[in-house]
């Protein structure tokens, strides 16, 4: 696992070391609207607590109360426009609150995390969907949370077209539901992209399978690592 800070084994008293917790696992979900995100994730994080592990959820942008707040700037502030940079950097914010007050204490008390979405949707969203080079979100991305990236990334994928049919049922759109097909093209290949870039981190899953088929994708991708702890 890469999300290891300074620890001197050296200096460490043997009773400090026989009381060192095994870090808990990172998972996140990622994909397009309509995927079936929430449903997906409700099911991995009842197999893993089944399993025997404490489970923390949470959500970018969100997961803490000022994190959550900059999530309804972004998500629902149509008075002003958002520059694509101010899009990131908020997003970015958000997200140093959530791991720094969130993720990177359950980690490291041994509980399990599981997000949904994390820098990849930034990769996507503000680097394959607005533009804003790859180059520059892994810089902010190294600055914000340095080693801290997830064991496991599970991408939902489904053509775009029958993702934004799945979502349009659900509720009045959102700042971001509101762009074109074109630009969930765009966050899609993107999603693709990085996915066949880092093959040891992520994994695909075709969300046109039925359900049935796909929840036995994603209990086998826990089982995997609940195996490896
Ligand atoms: P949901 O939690 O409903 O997926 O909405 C969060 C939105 O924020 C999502 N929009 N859509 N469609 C994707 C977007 N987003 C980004 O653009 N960049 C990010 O880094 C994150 C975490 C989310």
């Amino acid at each position: 696992m890469r999300l290891l800070r300074n620890i001197c084994g050296g200096c460490a008293s043997s009773a400090d070391r026989e009381s060192r917790v095994e870090r808990g696992k990172f998972i996140t979900i990622e994909g397009i609207e309509g995927v079936g995100k929430s449903t997906n994730m409700a099911k991995l994080v009842a197999h893993i607590e089944a399993a025997g592990h404490r489970v923390l959820r949470t959500r970018e942008p969100g997961g803490t109360p000022l994190a959550e707040d900059i999530r309804d700037l972004l998500k629902d502030r149509s008075d002003e426009p958002i520059p694509e940079i101010a899009e990131l950097l908020l997003m970015f914010a958000a997200r140093s609150l959530n791991v720094n007050n969130v993720i990177l204490p359950a980690l490291e008390a041994g509980t399990w995390v599981v997000s949904d979405r994390f820098t990849d949707s930034s990769r996507a969203y503000q680097g394959g969907g607005r533009g804003i080079p790859l180059e520059t979100i892994d810089r902010l991305a190294d600055w914000v949370h340095g080693d801290v990236w997830p064991d496991l990334t599970i991408l939902l994928d489904a053509p775009v077209e029958i993702g934004m049919e799945r979502a349009k049922s659900r509720s009045t759109p959102d700042r971001f539901e509101q762009e074109r097909h074109d630009f969930f093209q765009r966050v899609r290949e993107c999603y693709l992209g990085i996915a066949s870039r880092e093959p040891t981190r992520f994994v695909v899953i075709d969300t046109m399978q039925s359900l049935d088929e796909v929840k036995f994708e994603v209990r086998a991708l826990a089982d995997q690592l609940l195996g490896d702890v």
